[in-house]
């Protein structure tokens, strides 16, 4: 089949080496394990979220395209056709201060991305150690959340603009990870009606508001992405059953649900606006414990077996949340 006939986006989760589809490009491959090795030159990204179950997960984004590699100061950057990829992973120093780190990160990713074919950015990753710690008077999510407000400012990117994201404590590495996936093509943003928009929660969650859109959909011509954010047992803007890890994956289904009747009336020909089977989600849990009970429920849910499905073990931005869950559907 022509390249251009064939979908621009592929993604597979595998457990040995790098499940790399037969003639195709790697743009990015997330590369989950307790390892804690920060990689300077290529599109790995090693990421200290253990999986559960087993030792070493790699989900593997892929393209029958042609992909350009290379760097734009530390941001190390993957341009395909339609999509690309831009990661920045820098050591946090002793005595830490996340804050400026996250600013400089921000700022310095956002600058090179404006130098890419791919303009629009549909989604950013964020990993660091210990969110829920406090440090010099303030939780780490709630600086890491401040320096990323301020550099969306600096960087003139508005409310209107922001991608969607996913927030997560990482096991040790002591690096903030910052991995954005970037788009020829505009992400037409959407909010989860029974949820405040993040961007406009009040002060209580930190001094600035987490910046970032529930969920998405991407429409290019052969191809469409329906994406959401990490979600969780958030109603308004409260955390609902603090602690109690079967209501929150309850409360946390229902939100995807929500997001996706959303994402349907949005909806186009092409578009599969659901999480389903086909799906790759990411299952980030505080308990390692809970994961059979976890795993047993989303086979119930999807009604299927998923393949691209990552249970990992982090930390969810809340202390009392127990379960957070993020996914992509291409089709
Ligand atoms: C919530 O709904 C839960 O700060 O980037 C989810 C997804 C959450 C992304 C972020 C935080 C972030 O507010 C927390």
């Amino acid at each position: 089949m022509e390249a251009s006939q064939e979908q621009a986006l592929h993604i597979d989760v595998g457990q040995d080496g790098l499940d790399q589809r037969e003639g195709e490009d790697l743009l990015a491959a997330f590369c989950f394990s307790s390892d804690t090795h920060v990689r300077t030159d290529s599109a790995v990204i090693d990421l200290c979220l253990p999986p559960l179950g087993i030792s070493q997960l790699i989900e593997s984004w892929t393209t029958p395209y042609p992909v350009k590699h290379r760097r734009s100061g530390r941001v190390r950057i993957s341009e395909g056709h339609e999509h690309a990829f831009a990661v920045i992973q820098l050591r946090e120093a002793y005595p830490a201060d996340l804050r400026s780190l996250t600013f400089e990160a921000y700022t310095e990713m956002l600058s090179a991305i404006q130098s890419t074919n791919c303009p629009h950015i549909i989604k950013i990753w964020n990993y660091f150690d210990r969110i829920n710690e406090e440090e010099g008077g303030l939780e780490r999510y709630r600086q890491f959340s401040w320096a990323r407000s301020d550099a969306f400012e600096r960087m003139n990117v508005s409310d209107d603009d922001l991608p969607t994201g996913t927030a997560i404590g990482t096991q040790g590495g002591n690096t903030l990870s910052l991995i954005a996936l970037l788009s020829r093509h505009r992400l037409q943003r959407f909010e989860n009606p029974r949820q405040v928009s993040a961007y406009r929660y009040p002060e209580q969650y930190g001094p600035r508001s987490p910046k970032f859109s529930r969920a998405g959909l991407v429409e290019s011509e052969n191809q469409n992405i329906f994406i959401v954010s990490g979600t969780a047992a958030v109603i308004g803007h409260q955390s609902v059953h603090p602690f109690d890890l079967a209501s929150q994956t309850d409360v946390t289904f229902n939100n995807l649900s929500l997001l996706t009747q959303v994402a349907e009336s949005f909806k186009r020909e092409k578009i599969t606006p659901k999480l389903d089977e086909n799906s790759a989600l990411r299952v980030y849990l505080r308990n390692p414990a809970d994961y059979p009970y976890v795993e047993a429920q989303l086979r119930a849910k999807l009604k299927g077996s998923p393949t691209n499905v990552a249970f990992l073990h982090g930390d969810i931005c809340r202390s009392e949340l127990e379960i957070e869950i993020d996914g992509v559907r291409i089709n």
